[in-house]
């Protein structure tokens, strides 16, 4: 990681999903000391605060996508927020639900063109959350991320995604809830895509050190969007999309020891923590003890690796 401080914009977006509870979020990283943990290795904290909800608009009374004004609204404020953030330093977006990618990858996006470097995304997530708002059975628009940044169709109202990530950029890890339509869709686009069932087989170290290579051979920059069902939902409660068989604690600590190794991540989001749901804090807890991973939290020193 190039620059030494990292920025916190607390995100309380909550209407990706008819599931309350995200909105508190922020507050829970914030109460688990977020700021202190990454102060203590060694790194400038700036906390820009939450970003304000925009102002209530009605839903369209037809359609099925749940709160699509809301969520346009929200998009536009991220994808601001992101792109004068990373100018500054490392942000850390704090959700709020899985929707609110849609704007902090796109905003990043505009970043890295505009620099011309390729920019690479690293969805740790049970769910691809590929579907359109046309193909989403839910109508829920944190299941629609990927597609939206990957400037797939079906978004009207929504921005135009000024730079498009190239679907061949983009890698999930930690799948094993996948509707038919998002199937489809990963195996004609190119996007790598690494399933539990793989994880199982070939450990989680593999498939992630082929990504990164990857990476680091385009001198790419790479955002991370962490979603807390990536992990077993006996570790990690506090998520309403819950799926079994997820990540371990040690493997998600690895994955997270090795971004940081790697020195290519550049932006991060920490979403779908909803802590009405939690245990004692303990997901919020362990969702910063992931993010101190990434940010340098080691037993021992090892040599920053290159891959
Ligand atoms: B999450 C589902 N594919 O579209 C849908 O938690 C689940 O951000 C989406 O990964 C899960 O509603 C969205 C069934
Ligand atoms: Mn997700
Ligand atoms: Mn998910
Ligand atoms: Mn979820």
């Amino acid at each position: 990681m190039s620059t030494q401080t990292c920025i916190l914009i607390g995100a309380g977006m909550d209407c990706g999903k008819r599931r309350r509870g995200c909105i508190m979020g922020p507050d829970a990283y914030r109460t688990a000391g977020l700021a202190g943990t990454l102060n203590d290795l060694g790194w400038q904290v700036e906390d820009r605060g939450n970003i304000d909800a925009p102002q209530w608009v009605p839903d369209a009374p037809k359609g099925k996508v749940h709160a699509r004004e809301e969520c346009i609204a929200w998009t536009k404020l991220l994808a601001q927020a992101a792109e004068t953030a990373i100018q500054d330093g490392f942000p850390i977006f704090l959700g709020g639900d899985h929707a609110l990618s849609l704007g902090t990858v796109a905003g990043v996006a505009t970043h890295a063109a505009r620099i011309d470097r390729p920019l690479f995304v690293l969805w740790l997530d049970a769910h691809p959350d590929i579907n359109s708002p046309e193909t989403t059975a839910s109508g829920n628009l944190h299941g629609t991320p990927i597609a939206y940044v990957t400037g797939q169709d079906g978004f009207e109202g929504f921005p135009a995604v000024q730079s498009p990530v190239p679907a061949e950029n983009v890698c999930f890890i930690g799948l094993r809830s996948v509707d038919a339509p998002e199937r489809d869709f990963i195996i004609r686009s190119g996007m790598t895509a690494i399933d539990m069932r793989q994880i199982d087989e070939r450990g989680i170290a593999a498939p992630l050190a082929e990504f990164l290579h990857k990476v680091s051979a385009a001198d790419g920059m790479l955002h991370v969007s962490l979603d807390v069902d990536f992990l077993e939902p006996a570790i990690a409660p506090a998520a309403g999309t819950t799926v079994p068989g997820g990540a371990t604690f040690r493997e998600a600590h690895l994955v997270m020891e090795m971004l940081h190794d790697s020195g290519l991540v550049t932006s991060l989001d920490l979403v779908e923590l909803n802590p009405y749901l939690d245990d004692r804090g303990r997901t919020a807890s362990l969702m910063v003890d992931l993010t101190a991973s990434l940010f340098g939290r080691r037993v021992f020193d090892r040599p920053t690796r290159s891959y």
